[in-house]
């Protein structure tokens, strides 16, 4: 049975998912769903009330939150473990994932992202103050991130985990900001770790772009 993961192109969360499929050898078919979109179809409502992306769908099983997809992910199926041995640093991890869900995701990507990159892209209105907060909120999460990452080459030491294919596609977003990038340059472990993880072929080959504009 093939895995099918319904998501959005530019979604950070669904590159996470598709990220943890790649890192554990994982083919998929993909399902585009926009969730911005004004209509989302009743298909999609029925599997995702929350009309959010991603979605996996195993045969008759049915998941969506981003977390628990990565730990199904890595959980159901063979491959490298993508999860520490140790109850302490699987407790890490956790918390890694947790303040990139609570604090992360809206100021690095909705904030900085979007105001910074993808709308001045578009030719859509920003807000500079949104951006402002956006990376006022983000240093306060890079310091924590920083303060918790370990010497090792990946946010718990030696082994790629799932806090760091949760980072890394918030990252690849904020970064590229230039109030990000100078932000990020300041933090010598998530700058170090950042070079690694952007390089893996998992990250290069679910690199979303941009929209095309014109034509
Ligand atoms: N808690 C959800 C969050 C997923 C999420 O926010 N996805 C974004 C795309 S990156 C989305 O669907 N946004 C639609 C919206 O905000 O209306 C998860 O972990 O999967």
């Amino acid at each position: 049975m093939i895995l099918e993961l319904h998501g959005y192109h530019y979604s950070v969360y669904t590159r996470i998912a598709r990220v943890a499929l790649a890192e554990k050898g994982l083919t998929h078919r993909h399902v585009e769903v926009d969730p911005f979109a004004e209509a989302v179809s009743e298909g999609y409502l029925a599997m995702n009330p929350f009309q959010r992306v991603p979605t996996l769908v195993d045969g008759d099983f049915v998941l969506y939150e981003t977390a628990a997809i990565t730990r199904y992910i890595d959980e159901a199926f063979d491959g490298p473990a993508l999860q520490p041995a140790t109850a302490a640093l699987r407790a890490r991890m956790q918390q890694i994932v947790g303040v990139i869900d609570s604090y992360g995701y809206w100021p690095m990507v909705r904030q900085v992202f979007s105001h910074r990159v993808f709308r001045p892209h578009l030719g859509q209105a920003v807000d500079e103050d949104a951006v402002r907060r956006g990376l006022q909120a983000s240093a306060t999460v890079l310091r924590a991130l920083e303060d918790l990452a370990g010497d090792g080459p990946w946010l718990l030491g030696e082994q790629l985990t799932l806090a760091d294919i949760h980072l890394a596609p918030m990252m690849a977003y904020f970064a590229p900001a230039p109030e990000g990038g100078a932000l990020l340059a300041d933090f010598a472990r998530l700058s170090g770790w950042w070079s690694r993880v952007a390089a893996r072929p998992s990250m290069v080959r679910s690199a979303p772009g941009l929209p095309e504009v014109g034509g």
